[in-house]
C-alpha cells in the first residue's frame, strides 16, 4: 500500500511539473486480440499512464499483433523500434531457459500458487531482461492451460499423431512427449489454423480458445490445469533511462494497479470462457484420470530437463517457490 501511495503522489507530481514538457507518443505492440483481458488490461494501463503524466507519455496499444506479431515484439522492444510491449516470455526460451519458469507443467497450478511461483522468479528475470536493456513493468497469468482437441481423448495414445498448435518451447515439448506434430502458431491466427486443418488441437486457457471460438472447428477441451503462463509488459532500458524519476513512479504505480486488475480479470474470466466454450457446443470437463496420470508423468520428465538446464538460476527459483508453499 505504501508504495502505491508513493507511486500516486509521484502521478501528481508529474501532472504539476508537465507544463511546457514535450508529449511524447509510445506505441505498444500486443500480440493477443482486442477482446481478451490482457489487451483490456494494457489499455487500461495505458489511460493510467497518460492521465498520471497529463499527457506527457500518451501510450497507444496495438492488439492482436497489428503492429509487430508476438514472436517479434521482445526484439522491438529491446532494440527500441518500439518503446513499450506486450509478450509471453516463455516463448523466448531459447535465449534463456529461466524465461521458461512459469510453463514447467504441474509445478504451479492454481492462481494463488502462480502467485508464488512469479514472486520467487521476479528478481531473477528483472534482472535478465535488464541485461537485454529491457525494464520489466508488470506481468500478468493466463488461466490454467488445457487441452483442445476435435475428438474424444482419454489417454496419451489417443494423441498420437495429431497436428498440435504450440505456442512456446515447453508446449512443442509437450507434443512431442505425446507422440503429436507440433506446429507453432500465434493466437490471433489460430481459428484460421484450425479452420483449415493446419492444427487440430493445442493446449491454452479456456479464455484464448473463447476469444478465437475455437468451438467452430474443434469439440472438446479437457481442464487439465497443467501451468499459467504469463504475459510481461517491458519498457525499453533507454526509454526508460530517459525519464524522470515522476514519471518513473506514474508507470510503476500504473502497472502495480494493471497486474493486480489483470490478475483480478483473469480468476474472474476462467469460468466464464469454459462457460463459453460449453455455449458454444463443446464437451468441457476435466481430464480422465488416465490421462491425468500420464500427463503428470510427462510433467516430471519436464521438470527435471528444465531443471538441467536451467541450472542454480533454476534451482533457486524453484527452492523459493516451494519455501512459499
Ligand atoms: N493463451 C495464450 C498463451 C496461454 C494462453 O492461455 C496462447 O494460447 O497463445
Amino acid at each position: 500500500m505504501k508504495k502505491l501511495s508513493t507511486a500516486i503522489a509521484a502521478a501528481a507530481f508529474a501532472v504539476a511539473g508537465s507544463a511546457g514538457a514535450m508529449a511524447e507518443k509510445w506505441d505498444m505492440p500486443m500480440a493477443y486480440s482486442g477482446s481478451n483481458f490482457h489487451s483490456a488490461t494494457g489499455a487500461e494501463f495505458a489511460k493510467c499512464v497518460t492521465t498520471g503524466t497529463g499527457g506527457d507519455i500518451e501510450i497507444v496499444t496495438h492488439p492482436s499483433g497489428s503492429l509487430f506479431k508476438g514472436n517479434d515484439i521482445k526484439r522491438a522492444v529491446q532494440t527500441g523500434q518500439a518503446p513499450i510491449g506486450e509478450r509471453l516470455l516463455s516463448a523466448h526460451q531459447n535465449e534463456n531457459v529461466v524465461f521458461a519458469f512459469d510453463s514447467i507443467p504441474f509445478l504451479a497450478t492454481s492462481f494463488d500458487d502462480a502467485a508464488k511461483l512469479w514472486k520467487a522468479a521476479k528478481p531473477t528475470l528483472e534482472k535478465i531482461l535488464a541485461d537485454q536493456n529491457l525494464v520489466l513493468l508488470y506481468a500478468v497469468p493466463w488461466p490454467p492451460q488445457g487441452l483442445y482437441f476435435k475428438k474424444e481423448v482419454n489417454a496419451v495414445a489417443d494423441m498420437k499423431g495429431i497436428k498440435f498448435r504450440s505456442y512456446n518451447n515447453a508446449t512443442a515439448r509437450l507434443a512431442e512427449l505425446t507422440g503429436m506434430l507440433p506446429v507453432q502458431i500465434e493466437a490471433a491466427e489460430i481459428s484460421q489454423a484450425f479452420a483449415t486443418g493446419v492444427a487440430d488441437s493445442m493446449i491454452s486457457s479456456g479464455a484464448t480458445g473463447y476469444d478465437r471460438k475455437v468451438w467452430e472447428s474443434l469439440t472438446h477441451f479437457y481442464e487439465v490445469d497443467g501451468w499459467l503462463p504469463r504475459n510481461s509488459v517491458m519498457v525499453n532500458g533507454d526509454v526508460w533511462n530517459g525519464l524522470d524519476d515522476a514519471k518513473k513512479g506514474v508507470l510503476r504505480g500504473c502497472a502495480e494497479l494493471a497486474e493486480y486488475a489483470g490478475t483480478w480479470r483473469a480468476i474472474e474470466y476462467t469460468q466464464f470462457t469454459l462457460n463459453g466454450l460449453k455455449a458454444g457446443g463443446m464437451t468441457v470437463g476435466p481430464a480422465s484420470d488416465t490421462l491425468q496420470a500420464e500427463l503428470r508423468a510427462i510433467g516430471e520428465t519436464m521438470t527435471k530437463e528444465w531443471l538441467e538446464s536451467a541450472g542454480a538460476e533454476g534451482k533457486a527459483i524453484v527452492d523459493a517457490y516451494k519455501a512459499m508453499k
